[in-house]
């Protein structure tokens, strides 16, 4: 009931990881790899490990999170090895998918290299959007820089290849960078990365909730679903057909989940609230979800994807 088509794939359900949240080891993926979860990606990976910034750097909130975690990961390296020994345990399962994040457009280019002429076969996800290094700003607010990155990435890399994008709050900038993404051949747009630079205050102390930026973060979870919405509806509307979506942010139930895929997102991920209840909440998800299509008569995800109703006369 709940299998989801993802360009040339097909996944048992939709819902994975977000990146970030129980990937950073290969214990954490293993884990993930063993739940209820139709895939996974893996942590953002940069050409060297990094220790990311000081602690604490993630909290949990009532109504979501905040975190400046600052691209802590274990190295290329690490997640290569992994992601190629896991794709020959399973050679006839749909690909997972593997991220990387730069510190500048070159680190882009060498990390993308490194794939392009490893062994890995799976799907490649370009972070665009890390809010939390400190002077290095989201660099897919940056039109132009944006739009040559990709220019140079596709100059070579051949592999299935998608972007993880910010949230956007204009129409014009939708506008914008779906004229941007609609000249390359990605396989999708990844819509959102945490709302960046979120300030959450402790109100019995007076003080900042995590250390990095003077207590500035990335926002996620329940604060940020309508967000998360406008942002998947708005590139759905305006992305050539062959770019998939997938929906990111604000999913704690089966209703956020079927709201995402109505706005049209093809694959779902779940960052804060994976993190408050572990990888045992895709069970749930699953369960919501299903519950959801069968009240409303709904056999295939491909039934009401995409079918969001607008008010008319
Ligand atoms: O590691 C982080 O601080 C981080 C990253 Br790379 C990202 O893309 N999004 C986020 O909220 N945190």
């Amino acid at each position: 009931m709940l299998t989801t088509n993802f360009g040339p794939y097909t996944y048992q359900n939709p819902f994975m990881n977000a990146s970030g949240v129980h990937c950073m080891t290969i214990e954490e993926m293993e884990e993930l790899a063993d739940s209820q979860a139709g895939s996974f990606v893996t942590k953002s990976a940069t050409v060297a490990p990094r220790e990311g910034n000081p602690e604490p750097r993630y909290i949990d909130l009532a109504l979501g999170s905040i975190n400046s975690m600052g691209l802590p990961n274990r190295g290329l390296d690490y997640y290569l090895d992994y992601a190629i020994k896991k794709q020959a345990e399973m050679p006839h399962a749909s690909p997972f998918f593997f991220s990387v994040a730069a510190m500048n457009v070159e680190e882009n280019i060498t990390l993308l290299k490194k794939i392009q002429s490893s062994a890995f076969e799976g799907i490649t996800e370009l972070n665009l959007s890390c809010p939390n290094v400190p002077g290095k700003p989201q660099v897919a607010y940056d039109f132009e820089l944006t739009a040559s990155i990709l220019k140079n990435v596709f100059s070579f890399f051949t592999k299935p290849l998608g972007v993880k994008l910010p949230p956007y709050f204009d129409l014009a900038h939708f506008d914008q960078m779906a004229d941007i993404l609609n000249q390359f051949p990605l396989m999708y747009v990844n819509s959102v990365n945490s709302v960046g630079n979120a300030l959450f205050i402790d109100p019995d102390t007076d003080t900042v909730v995590i250390k990095p930026k003077d207590g500035f973060g990335g926002l996620g979870g329940a604060y940020i679903k309508p967000t998360a919405l406008a942002n998947v509806r708005a590139f759905y509307t305006r992305l050539k057909p062959e770019i998939n979506i997938i929906g990111t942010g604000g999913i704690l139930t089966g209703q956020d989940a079927y709201e995402h895929l109505l706005c049209g997102a093809s694959m779902l991920q779940v960052g804060t609230q994976l993190h408050k209840e572990g990888p045992a909440i895709f069970a749930r998800l699953n369960q919501e979800l299903s519950a959801i299509m069968k009240a409303k008569g709904y056999q295939h995800i491909d039934d009401f994807r995409g079918k969001l109703q607008s008010i008319t006369d």
